[in-house]
């Protein structure tokens, strides 16, 4: 049994998704007042028009606000924000790009990781849980040129479906690293089969989930980040075939394009391949 303390939970998850957030992101959308006054006009009418059509009464007024507050209070603003808005978000930001299909970043990014050769290993405990899983492939330009010396970034949940740096019981950088393509463009990357994610059902974000009846899982996902210079940057996910919750994703986050198909090699290790195509910048 573990304590309180070694425990994940939703306010210790958010916490550190909190204060990681706003240091990079405060400062840099650069609106002017007339795309603020035209952007939050839209956002208060549609809420305006959502309390009409449903005759929204005092006490269900009050009970949002003390639910908001509590949102910020545990600071799950970034994990209800990715869980329930960023798909559309991104789905905006697709209509204009080409290449690999993007998906959203999700809370649970964190720079600065461990930098690895392009046939690698992920750090891991080691007493790591999980299936092995190795996914490997090759970047390269959209007209098919490799690209050697791209950074594939990948982050993900481990066999219970914990990030680590957003639960307590996991060292840092776990299951994270930066992985840098051959002279072919191509990596290489050893690492375990994460689980399904489920949104912590102690706080708000999981409460409201439960209070209307959805489910709370996130179908096993891998975090990707595609970087080469001279290239726009693709933020990805992939998912597994067969999964669970691949058809419902709380988050909408997934597409065809993006769910890979692992084949046992004989040895008990799962085996997948996938190609990044980023485009020019
Ligand atoms: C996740 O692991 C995730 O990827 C997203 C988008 C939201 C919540 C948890
Ligand atoms: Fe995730």
């Amino acid at each position: 049994m573990t304590t309180m303390q070694d425990s994940p939970t939703a306010a210790g998850s958010g916490a550190s998704a909190s204060s990681n957030f706003k240091a990079a992101a405060l400062t840099s959308a650069g609106a002017s007042p007339e795309r603020v006054s035209t952007v939050v006009t839209a956002v208060l009418q549609g809420v305006h028009a959502a309390i009409r059509a449903n005759a929204v009464t005092y006490p269900e007024f009050q009970a949002a606000k003390a639910w908001l507050m509590e949102v910020g209070e545990v600071g799950e603003w970034p994990l209800f924000m990715d869980v329930f808005v960023e798909h559309v978000v991104e789905e905006v930001a697709a209509d204009a790009q080409h290449g690999t299909k993007g998906s959203i970043l999700g809370p649970y990014y964190l720079p600065d990781q461990t930098r690895l050769a392009a046939e690698c290993e992920l750090p891991h405990r080691p007493d790591e849980k999980g299936e092995p899983l190795v996914l490997s492939g090759q970047v390269r330009d959209l007209d098919g040129t490799p690209l050697a010396g791209a950074d594939v970034e990948i982050w993900h949940a481990d066999a219970d479906g914990y990030y680590s740096g957003f639960a307590p019981h996991i060292p840092l950088g776990n299951l994270r690293g930066v992985v840098e393509t051959d002279a072919e463009g191509k990596f290489s990357i050893r690492t375990v089969q994460p689980a399904p994610y489920q949104i912590p059902t102690d706080g708000p974000t999981g409460k409201l989930i439960e209070a209307a009846g959805w489910h709370p899982w996130r179908p096993a996902h891998l975090h990707l980040m595609v970087r080469a210079d001279g290239h726009r940057t693709v933020t990805t996910q992939l998912y597994f075939a067969g999964g669970d919750w691949l058809d419902s994703d709380v988050a909408e986050a997934t597409k065809p394009e993006l769910i890979l198909n692992p084949a046992d090699d004989g040895t008990g290790t799962r085996r997948a391949s996938y190609d990044f195509e980023l485009e020019p910048a």
